[in-house]
């Protein structure tokens, strides 16, 4: 199996903690040629990453490919075992991408004061407190993983997010996010003391200097 991935991705390092987390052979590669190359285009036509091929089975997504490597390699359990208990994670992992996400994203355009679009990132800065308002409300209490006592797909999910968010939010003057939320806060400094995650962290610090000092 092969993960297309991009080590600064927050969506990739979804599935890269998951591939850690499982200790599979899974070859992680770069997209052959960039993400809008040709050859990429045809492994998957949105040019979006992370992509992963199953032995053939291409498959898109950094959830679905998540959810793909929980049934394909059981152990260790990212999903508890009872039906509700797997909607609580499922609804963090969707929060995750559809509500989350999107603000953070808007900003990554705007990363330079010089060419900056205030209004613009002064909308999506209300927008991503709004919705770290909402996730502190959805966290389990201090002491836990995102959904209780157990690592899961959703403290996947949420970590590569809330590192960009720790670490781009003071360069907008932004309130500090874990200020105020003791949830988010108390998570935090737990799930990044998790082997997984301290490694795909750590890849995405690296990407990301290498990123700034390239002035990009
Ligand atoms: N919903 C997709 C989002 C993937 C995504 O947006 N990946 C970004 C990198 S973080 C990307 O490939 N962007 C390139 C583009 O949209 O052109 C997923 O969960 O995998």
């Amino acid at each position: 199996m092969k993960l297309y991935n991009m080590n600064l991705s927050n969506f990739a390092t979804k599935s890269r903690i998951v591939v850690y987390e499982k200790g599979a052979q899974i070859e992680i590669t770069s997209p052959p040629g960039g993400l809008k190359s040709p050859e990429y285009l045809k492994i998957n036509p949105l040019g979006k990453i992370p992509v992963l091929d199953a032995d053939g089975t291409i498959i898109p997504e950094s959830e679905i490919i998540n959810e793909y490597l929980e049934e394909k390699f059981p152990t260790p359990a990212l999903l508890p075992k009872s039906p509700e208990a797997r909607a609580a994670v499922r609804i963090l992992t969707r929060f995750h991408d559809l509500y989350l996400d999107p603000p953070l994203r808007a900003l990554f355009g705007q990363l330079n004061p010089k060419n900056r679009d205030e209004k613009l990132v002064n909308e999506k800065l209300t927008e991503l407190q709004t919705q770290l308002d909402h996730l502190e409300s959805m966290l389990a209490e201090p002491g836990n993983f995102a959904t209780g006592p157990n690592f899961t797909l959703a403290d996947c999910a949420l970590a590569p997010t809330i590192f960009f968010v720790t670490n781009l939010l003071p360069g907008f003057g932004a309130n500090a996010p874990l200020e105020h939320r003791p949830r988010l806060a108390g998570w935090w400094n737990k799930v990044q003391q998790r082997p997984s995650v301290k490694k795909a962290l750590a890849e995405m610090a690296e990407a990301m200097k290498a990123m700034m000092g390239s002035g990009r």
